[in-house]
């Protein structure tokens, strides 16, 4: 089996780059909706049946796990996928939880109350549909106390990205980051809650300055997801290539993600 990555274009390949070096023998079936990206301005319910058909092709294609790499298409249905959509024996798993976990030190599945964590002031930078969902505020009020969250929606960086125009989305992030100090001075850590943004995560650590952690991903996805994985070794095996697959053009986004990943990516149609 392999296991499905999700996102609505190219963002959730800086997830899928984190996975294969954590574990380069997992199989990965990556599927991107860059037809219909960005996902940021859609509402909840386009979105979530947006998703739902990309991971149920991800199903066909023999993943039972599928990670949404796509913090918009968390937000929007994350929790309703999982309550009242996926079939028995498939799982669909956000990146939400492990960003939380990290920046509240706890481990994967700690229920206990929230408490009082190391950090009182958050910046979150995230797309304008998960900052009006409020899910990361949500989330991180079940584990922790006290922590002051400012959310800044970073209009424009996910097209600018999608359209390879890395020099507005740079002048996006600064701007984007000069608007969240306006209303947060002296944010402790800052989170980037869309999985686009690793991409120019520079950016944002050199125009946040060196007293602001950055709290990104990618990495924290992947651990997480070979722990999970290491306690239920039946839900991989052997059988199953590697695969990419696009509802967009898939020479342009081949051509797009071997910028990002600096090795050869062949994407074919999803549909
Ligand atoms: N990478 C997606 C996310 O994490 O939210 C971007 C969604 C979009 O299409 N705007």
């Amino acid at each position: 089996m392999a296991v499905g990555i999700f996102d609505s274009g190219l963002g959730g390949l800086t997830v899928l780059g984190s996975v294969t070096r954590a574990m380069p023998d997992l199989p990965v079936v990556y599927l991107g909706d860059n037809a219909n990206a960005p996902y940021g301005t859609r509402d909840a319910d386009d979105i979530f049946a947006l998703t739902c058909r990309g991971v149920e092709r991800l199903f066909e294609a023999g993943c039972d796990l599928v990670i949404l790499a796509c913090n918009t298409a968390s937000a929007a249905g994350l929790r309703r996928m999982q309550e009242s959509w996926v079939p028995e024996g498939k799982r669909v798993l956000g990146v939400f939880v492990p960003l939380i976990e990290a920046l509240t030190e706890r481990q994967w599945g700690d229920n206990s109350p929230p408490r009082e964590v190391g950090v009182n002031h958050v910046a979150l930078f995230a797309t304008p549909a998960t900052v009006a969902s409020r899910a990361f505020q949500r989330e991180l009020a079940f584990r922790a106390i006290g922590v002051d969250v400012e959310a800044q929606a970073c209009g424009g960086v996910v097209d600018a990205i999608e359209e390879g125009d890395m020099i507005l989305a740079e002048a996006l992030v600064r701007s984007h980051v000069d608007a969240l100090k306006r209303k947060m001075p002296k944010p402790g850590a800052a989170v980037l809650g869309c999985t686009h943004y690793p991409l120019v995560e520079q950016t944002f650590a050199e125009a946040l300055g060196p007293d602001v952690a950055v709290y990104s991903q990618p990495d924290l996805v992947a651990a997480s997801l070979k722990d999970y994985l290491a306690r239920r070794p039946e839900m991989i095996g052997p059988g199953q290539e590697s695969a990419f697959l696009t509802t967009g053009d898939p020479s342009r986004v081949s051509s797009r993600a071997t910028q990002f990943l600096r090795r050869p990516i062949a994407f074919d149609a999803a549909f």
